[in-house]
């Protein structure tokens, strides 16, 4: 209960911040993206990840307007730092959505506002969704869909091959990229099975023509390996930790 009522304010207070991890490009190596990930600095707790109130905060509803703030903020922190290393290749930020927000009645207004505001390009906007969301309701999830795709605002399904994956929305839903969920790779090389599904996740994909991102990259032996297989983009702690954004 204290916790609910210090997440009231938190936003206000200023106390939330995100941090920054990259996603690379596997064959050259270059940053591509960079994901938000929130983080709490609570004033008698310390800094919180998370695992210790986004569920609580989509519990109360009031992961709604923490969405908006991170949407909004990821979107003028990335295009200020386009801005500032203007000349080389722009990234793009990817936002974990919530399926709260996703399906609230207004995200596509929000998407639309949050783009004026901060003056990024539609393309340089990613959003993060994870397999359950695609699984509710086909008819407004393709609508929702459908709109964000006409903003040329791209989406993902993050930790893929984690939910209860159906494959049928892969065939009719508008999405750009499948993060592989970071368990499959936690074993490689040594895992033969992981190894296969990985394989058959990443040509799968590209059959669709869908980019492949595999999270959770630690050794250099599972970077080797990933490129070799065929993955698109490569993130995890092997390159990068999440961080402030620094430039
Ligand atoms: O950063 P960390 O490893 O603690 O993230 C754990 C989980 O929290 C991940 O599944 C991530 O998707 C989720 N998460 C991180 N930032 C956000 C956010 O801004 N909004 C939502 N809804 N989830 C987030
Ligand atoms: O569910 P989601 O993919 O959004 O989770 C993102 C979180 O995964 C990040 O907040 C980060 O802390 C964690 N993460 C990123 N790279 C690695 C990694 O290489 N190993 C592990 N164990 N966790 C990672
Ligand atoms: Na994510
Ligand atoms: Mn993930």
């Amino acid at each position: 209960a204290q916790l609910r009522h210090d997440l009231m304010e938190a936003i206000t207070q200023h106390q939330f911040v995100l941090h920054y991890q990259p996603i690379l490009a596997a064959q050259s190596q270059t940053v591509s993206s960079y994901e938000a990930l929130i983080r709490w600095q609570h004033p008698r707790r310390g800094l919180l990840y998370p695992g210790d109130f986004i569920p609580l905060a989509e519990q109360t509803g009031q992961i709604v307007a923490i969405g908006q703030w991170v949407l909004e903020q990821a979107a003028k922190d990335i295009a200020a730092f386009n801005q500032q290393s203007a000349g080389q290749q722009a990234v793009t930020v990817a936002v974990n959505i919530s399926p709260l927000q996703f399906r609230r009645q207004g995200f596509y207004e929000e998407l639309k506002r949050v783009l004026r505001v901060s003056g990024l390009a539609p393309e340089l906007l990613e959003l993060e969704v994870t397999e359950s969301v695609l699984m509710m309701g086909a008819d407004r999830t393709r609508g929702i869909l459908n709109e964000i795709c006409e903003l040329g605002v791209q989406v993902s399904i993050d930790d893929f091959g984690t939910g209860y994956s159906s494959f049928s929305y892969l065939r009719d839903l508008p999405v750009h990229t499948l993060k592989i969920d970071r368990s499959f790779i936690r074993d490689i090389p040594a895992n033969q099975r992981d190894s296969a599904l990985l394989q058959g996740m990443i040509q799968m994909a590209h059959q669709l023509s869908l980019n492949v991102v595999v999270e959770g990259i630690e050794t250099l032996e599972q970077y080797e390996f990933m490129r070799q297989h065929g993955a698109d983009y490569l993130q995890g702690f092997y390159f990068a930790r999440p961080a402030p954004l620094t430039w």
